[in-house]
Formats: structure tokens, C-alpha cells, sequence
């Protein structure tokens, strides 16, 4: 497995779950300090990062990018792939190919969470779903164009009526026949919203795409009462080789949070060795 550290440039997202933030050169500079594989962007929009300027720092730091949120969509522009305008719906989507554009020049792939949305009002929760698998399956093409997947995150009850669970995540994914989808596996909501966490890992097995290494109260995993012990067996018997990236908040302050996260990171990755 491999580890990352999240860095937001999203001043809306502020008291958000980032480590670091607003300066990309010197969350790189950072996570390389602290000895991470990659970092975890959070544009405002594909267009405030340079593709040249992200290379040259991956190289100076020898880190990759582990994925490229599209949470800005929503927090600053207000877009969702199931709002009830259509103009609104083509906009979101525009929005997410630029950052799938972005994240494939950087080799990584692109998060869909709070940019699906929710059924609500005129928008029943059928057609909130129909419309979640048309936009899937039209971003996961253009990712695949990228030879990346793209990272669909169910999220907790108080931020999406969509999918909460991962195992009704991953039905859904298989019956809409999206195969260039994977789950991102949030411990955090995980924790509000599986019953056992370790179990709905392993049901979840190839599909989980990328996990958001955090605690149950959303701080570096250590610092909550999340056990990471189970988490790391289920993810050594699937098998699973992606990142375990720290979207956490920067709590008591952003370098103990990224050194507790490597020392946790260290820990699973021994226990998962045995
Ligand atoms: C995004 O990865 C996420 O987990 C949401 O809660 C938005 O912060
Ligand atoms: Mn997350």
C-alpha cells in the first residue's frame, strides 16, 4: 500500500478534513518531509494548477498525485450531477472532464463525492440515480481515455441521500454495468455509516479503488477510536495495493496530524505484512 496527505487550494473548503492548504508548493515540500508517496490535490478548478508546475514538483519531490478531488464543484461553484436544471447538470459535468483532464496529465484518478448530489424536491430519488449512472458512466470514459479509473465515494447521511453504504454503492456500480468505477472507501463516513467496517472492506474486495485514511473523528487514525488492526487485515486479504490517503483534518495542528497519519500508516503496512 502507499500513503498520501491531502492538500486543498479550495478557500470555500476552509475547516474542511485537508492537511494542508492554499500553497501547493509547500504542502509537497511537506508531505515529502514527512516521507509520504504522493499528495492529494483539491483545486478550485482544473485550470488554477499548472500541469508543468504540479510535474516539476512531483519530481523535485519525487511524490506522485494519488488522486484529484472535485469537491470545489460544489463548495465554491455550486454544481451537482443530479441537480434539477439541466444547464446546471452540463456545467458539473464540464467542470469534473477539466479535472479528469488535470489529474490524467498528473497520472492520477478523479473523485466524485459531494459533486453527486442528492434527491430532494421535484427530483425523485429514481431519477436522482438515473441520472448519477448517465454522468458515471460519460466522466468514467473520459477517464478511461486517461487510463484511469475514476473513484465514486459514497458519503455519510448528512451529505448525501444517494449512497451511504458501500455495498449499495457497489450494486449499483455493478448494475448499471460501470466498470471503470471504483469505490473510495472513507473510514470516516464508514464509521458513522457501516456496520463493521473490516467486513464491508472485504465484501467491497476489488472494488475498492482508493481509501481516506481517517479516524472516527475525522483526525489522523490514532487520534479517534477507530481500530486500525482489522481495517489492515481485511485490506491485506483483498489484496489491496492502492493509497491510504490521509483526508483528515489538520488537528492539534497539520504536523502532528501528518506524523501521527505516517506512523499509523507504518503500522497498518507492518500488520499487514504478517
Ligand atoms: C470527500 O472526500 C469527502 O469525504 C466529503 O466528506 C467532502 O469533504
Ligand atoms: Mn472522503
Amino acid at each position: 500500500m502507499k500513503s498520501a496527505i491531502t492538500i486543498s487550494l479550495v478557500s470555500e473548503a476552509r475547516g474542511g478534513p485537508f492537511v494542508y492548504w492554499d500553497d501547493l508548493a509547500a504542502g509537497f515540500a511537506a508531505a515529502a518531509r514527512h516521507g509520504f508517496d504522493a499528495v492529494e490535490i483539491f483545486p478550485p478548478s482544473a485550470n488554477a494548477v499548472s500541469v508543468g508546475a504540479a510535474r516539476e514538483l512531483m519530481n523535485q519531490h519525487s511524490l506522485k498525485v494519488a488522486a484529484v478531488g472535485t469537491g470545489a464543484g460544489w463548495v465554491k461553484h455550486k454544481l451537482r450531477l443530479t441537480d434539477p436544471d439541466p444547464a446546471v447538470r452540463a456545467k458539473a459535468r464540464e467542470f469534473i472532464y477539466g479535472i479528469i483532464n488535470l489529474a490524467g496529465y498528473l497520472g492520477a484518478p478523479t473523485i466524485i463525492g459531494s459533486m453527486q448530489g442528492r434527491w430532494e424536491g421535484a427530483v425523485s430519488r429514481e431519477q436522482a440515480l438515473t441520472w448519477l449512472a448517465e454522468e458515471l458512466k460519460a466522466l468514467s470514459e473520459r477517464a478511461a481515455a486517461h487510463q484511469q479509473v475514476l473513484l465514486y465515494e459514497p458519503l455519510n447521511r448528512y451529505e448525501t441521500n444517494l449512497f451511504n453504504r458501500n455495498a449499495d454503492a457497489a450494486a449499483f456500480l455493478r448494475q448499471h454495468g460501470l466498470g471503470n468505477v471504483r469505490l473510495l472507501c472513507d473510514l470516516y463516513h464508514m464509521n458513522i455509516e457501516e456496520q463493521n467496517l473490516a467486513e464491508s472492506l472485504r465484501q467491497t474486495g476489488a472494488l475498492v479503488g482508493h481509501v481516506h485514511f481517517a479516524d472516527s473523528n475525522r483526525r489522523a487514525i490514532g487520534l479517534g477510536h477507530t481500530d486500525p488492526a482489522p481495517i489492515a487485515a481485511a485490506l491485506r486479504d483483498i489484496g489491496y495495493a492502492g493509497y491510504l490517503s490521509a483526508e483528515i483534518l489538520p488537528l492539534p495542528d497539520a504536523e502532528t496530524a501528518a506524523a501521527q497519519t505516517m506512523a499509523s500508516f507504518r503500522a497498518v503496512c507492518e500488520l499487514t505484512a504478517k
